[in-house]
């Protein structure tokens, strides 16, 4: 008999020994889990990296194209702090040096290279009179003249109050053209304050 029992005990902690590490996964696996939990509730509390995304202003590039149909720049749009004003910023090479007039025109199309006909007139243009400098005006194409170098190039700034959405805005139906002029904008005659003709077109969309 104690021939037979002895190794029976022996056995007993080969067995526990198995058990043990099966436990033990299990357990682990329990664990782990409660750390998934854990992973998948922590979200719901907010964090600053959060509230920072959710207010981060929108940003719109558009590419300008010249009256061959190349591609000589961008533009891109930024929503300003309070939405109401936004900084678009221009950068272009090729195009003739000096004062060069620019306004967001009625229809977001660029296609008709020739001439940028097809983008209209300025953005509700028959709602007030053109020019930053005129007393009936402006309208809500209307932006200030940007200066291009020697060479070419051109890199400005400059911000607006006409809305990037909503019926009229700038990203509506047909959405809008930003259209760079021959020549300067004078500011007060009509109707677009002898800017000449059209040589550059941006797609806002
Ligand atoms: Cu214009």
């Amino acid at each position: 008999m104690r021939g037979a029992t002895t190794p029976a005990i022996r056995c007993i902690p080969k067995t526990v020994s198995l058990a043990v590490p099966l436990a033990a996964a299990l357990l682990a696996g329990l664990a782990g889990s409660a750390f998934a939990q854990e992973a998948k509730e922590a979200p719901k509390e907010p964090t600053p990296a959060k509230t920072e995304a959710a207010g981060a202003p929108q940003t719109y590039e558009s590419g300008i194209t010249n009256g061959k149909g190349e591609t000589i720049g961008k533009i891109m749009i930024r929503d300003g702090a309070n939405s109401l004003v936004m900084r678009v910023t221009i950068g272009a090479g090729g195009l003739p040096p000096g004062w060069h007039g620019i306004h967001f025109h009625a229809v977001g199309d660029c296609s008709d290279t020739e001439k940028f006909e097809k983008s209209k007139a300025h953005v509700n243009h028959d709602q007030s009179k053109h020019g930053l400098l005129n007393p009936d005006g402006p309208d809500e194409g209307d932006l200030p003249n940007v200066y291009v170098n020697a060479d070419g190039s051109v890199n400005a700034e400059v911000s607006s109050e006409t809305p990037l959405t909503g019926e009229g805005g700038l990203r509506d139906g047909d959405g809008s053209a930003l259209i760079i002029h021959a020549n300067e904008d004078d500011h007060t005659s009509q109707p677009i304050g002898g800017a000449g003709q059209r040589i550059g077109c941006a797609v806002i969309k």
